[in-house]
């Protein structure tokens, strides 16, 4: 099976990365964690994503703060898909970081997630690596199944609470 690359820009990223890398574990999935920044190491991120596909990677997620150039600096060195979360850090909200993430310039794709998204960041991965991989999709269709099975339990619960 393929792995998941995941990449942070700062260890101070890791509790968003944390959401990424349950998901993938839960879903059995592997996955390597790597922090390189698109500034401060640009060439190890550059040799990251130029080695990926080599090194069997299915999808890289990669999730920055702030000018959050990391995704869009390894989507420019890899044809792999590229799921990019956009970090909130103390200022603006994650605005800075949303935007430099999604904002691509047409040619280098970055599939980007919510702000702090890392749990939909591992199932958008997930999800690609399933397009060739039918147990994968299985295990998939279980997790909505059963997420959907929680939502309809609290309804009940609630409904009956409000019930006149
Ligand atoms: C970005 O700058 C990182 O991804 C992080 O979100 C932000 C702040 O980094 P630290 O100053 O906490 O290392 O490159």
């Amino acid at each position: 099976m393929k792995k998941i690359g995941i990449v942070m820009g700062s260890d101070s990223d890791l509790p968003i990365i944390r959401k990424a890398t349950d998901m993938l574990s839960a879903l059995e999935i592997p996955f390597e964690v790597h922090v390189y920044s698109a500034h401060r190491t640009p060439e190890e991120a550059r040799a990251f994503a130029l080695n990926a596909r080599k090194n069997g990677f299915g999808a890289i997620i990669a999730a920055a703060g702030m000018a959050a150039h990391l995704a869009g600096a390894i989507a420019a060195n890899t044809t792999l898909p590229v799921i990019g979360i956009p970090c909130a850090s103390a200022y603006l909200d994650g605005m800075d970081a949303l935007l430099s993430t999604v904002q691509m310039p047409t040619g280098i794709p970055v599939a980007t997630v919510a702000v702090n998204g890392g749990g939909n960041a591992a199932l958008l991965a997930a999800q690609i690596l399933a397009v060739e991989d039918a147990d994968l999709a299985a295990r998939l269709d279980a997790k909505r199944q059963k997420d959907s099975a929680a939502v309809l339990e609290k309804d009940a619960r609630i409904s009956a609470e409000f019930a006149q």
